[in-house]
């Protein structure tokens, strides 16, 4: 274990700020500058816009009077202090606002849980705005009877909670020609994980009883785009969720209000968002977005038939190129890691482009087909480098490079690109998307 120089550096500063003499101008600065830590010129920015009046021992002005009193926010919102903490979209990639992306700002956020407000979202028809009262999820085709259900009816049944992640196909889909989009949010942003309440699809199924001869589902939307996709019966019957909540409230109109099909592990497009029917065929639909959409075209021209999975994948969130280096000294590299085939096993970290590997600390739950954070503690003196981090799964599955990726895949693809991302940091702290050979 390096001697850690932060704790020393931090407790100076705190006892230097209040043994200094007020009236000296911008007293405590200048140790905090050239202390221990050290800022770099990047990092100096936070500090430099702190406003001496506000600083022990003087008594900010929030400590002199009252604030808001209770309901006056009937509605939490986050500090305005975080405004910056958004969904962003990538301009050449809206074609049309009801048809597109935005992503969720991975490099502000910690843990496994996304807020619902900054969950990415992809709609190829707009926000439906469901009437919940009008509401209704239709289960027909090759079942012994036929039913409609209610949200109401939905709300009543046996519910289960359960943490996934969902990923769009398209995620990083931008990359498979070299390093493009200059950020953890917009490479790897088409993902969110959130708690959702719903009742296992399974006992819904098992209430129409489907023929011997069911085996697979038309999962439908009841958005203008009407997004239909063919869903294996056995998959429905394993994990499935018809969902109503996320972290707890109700689901938000952008992730499908009221109710939402999860389907875990599984690529983000087949989570049918504003679900209103569901068929039960013996043979899969061939709907537009399973065939011309959605499926990965090889190198030889021809396409790569229902890759419904998700293969394992990780991303360091921080730093990264929205999140620099703003301090020399200890720093705590941190990323999220996730598989659609169960649960992260390990996560190896890189310093110098892959060459070679150190083993994260994964923090928190580690739960099938969920996200993991993880942690890896280093001292960082200015010198440049390539940072890297590689999932590995419970199935054995080891997260490739992006050359061994495209050996196999070629550059036609543009869906389930998991190949190992590469940030460049500069002396600076500054970080960049880059690619190693
Ligand atoms: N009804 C409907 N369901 C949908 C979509 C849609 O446009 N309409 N988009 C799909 C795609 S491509 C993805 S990646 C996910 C996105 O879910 P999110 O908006 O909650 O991030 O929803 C899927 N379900
Ligand atoms: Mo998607």
């Amino acid at each position: 274990m390096p001697n850690r120089e932060w704790p020393r550096s931090m407790a100076t500063l705190r006892e230097d700020a209040m043994t200094e003499k007020t009236d000296a101008p911008r007293p405590s600065r200048r140790r905090f500058l050239t202390g221990a830590a050290g800022l770099v010129a990047a990092g100096a920015a936070g500090a430099a816009r702190a406003d001496e009046k506000n600083l022990p021992p003087n008594i900010a002005p929030w400590s002199k009077t009252l604030g808001d009193g209770v309901a006056v926010r009937p509605y939490g919102q986050p500090s305005k202090f975080e405004k910056d903490v958004i969904r962003r979209d990538v301009q050449w990639l809206t074609a049309s606002r009801e048809s597109s992306v935005s992503f969720t700002p991975l490099h502000e956020l910690d843990g496994i849980i996304t807020p619902n407000g900054l969950c990415f979202e992809r709609h190829h028809g707009g926000i439906a705005e469901v009437d919940p009262h009008d509401y209704r999820l239709m289960i027909h085709g090759l079942v012994d009877k036929p039913l409609i259900f209610t949200l109401e009816d939905l709300k009543r049944l046996p519910r289960v909670n359960r943490i996934y992640f969902l990923e769009c196909a398209a995620n990083s889909g931008m990359e498979w020609r070299g390093a493009q989009l200059n950020g953890c949010q917009y490479t790897h942003g088409m993902i969110h994980s959130v708690m959702y309440t719903g009742v296992p699809l399974k006992l819904l199924l098992e209430q129409a009883g489907v023929k011997p001869n069911g085996k697979w589902l038309l999962v439908e939307g009841g958005d203008a785009s009407g997004l239909d996709r063919s869903l294996p019966l056995d998959k429905a019957l394993d994990d499935c969720l018809v969902a109503y909540r996320m972290n707890g409230e109700m689901l938000r109109p952008e992730q499908g209000y009221p109710v939402r099909l999860v389907v875990p592990g599984w690529q983000g497009n087949i989570w049918i968002k504003w679900l209103r029917r569901i068929e039960v065929g013996d043979e899969p639909w061939y709907t537009r977005e399973e065939t011309s959409k959605y499926t990965d075209l090889m190198p030889n021209g021809k396409a790569r038939k229902f890759t419904f999975v998700m293969d394992a994948k990780s991303v360091i969130t921080s730093p990264s190129p929205q999140a620099p280096i703003r301090n020399k000294g200890f720093l705590v590299i941190s990323g999220l890691a996730w598989s659609g085939r169960g649960k992260v096993a390990r996560v190896d970290v890189s310093l110098d482009g892959g060459r070679n590997w150190r083993t994260a600390k994964i923090d928190g739950p580690v739960l099938d087909k969920s996200l993991v954070r993880f942690y890896a503690e280093i001292e960082w003196n200015g010198e440049p480098l390539l940072l890297q981090s590689r999932a590995m799964d419970e199935t054995g599955y080891v997260q490739p490079t992006k050359d061994e990726l495209r050996a196999i895949r070629g550059v036609n693809s543009i869906y389930h690109n998991n190949g190992i991302q590469t940030w460049s940091v500069k002396a600076n702290g500054e970080v960049e998307n880059v690619e190693v050979g």
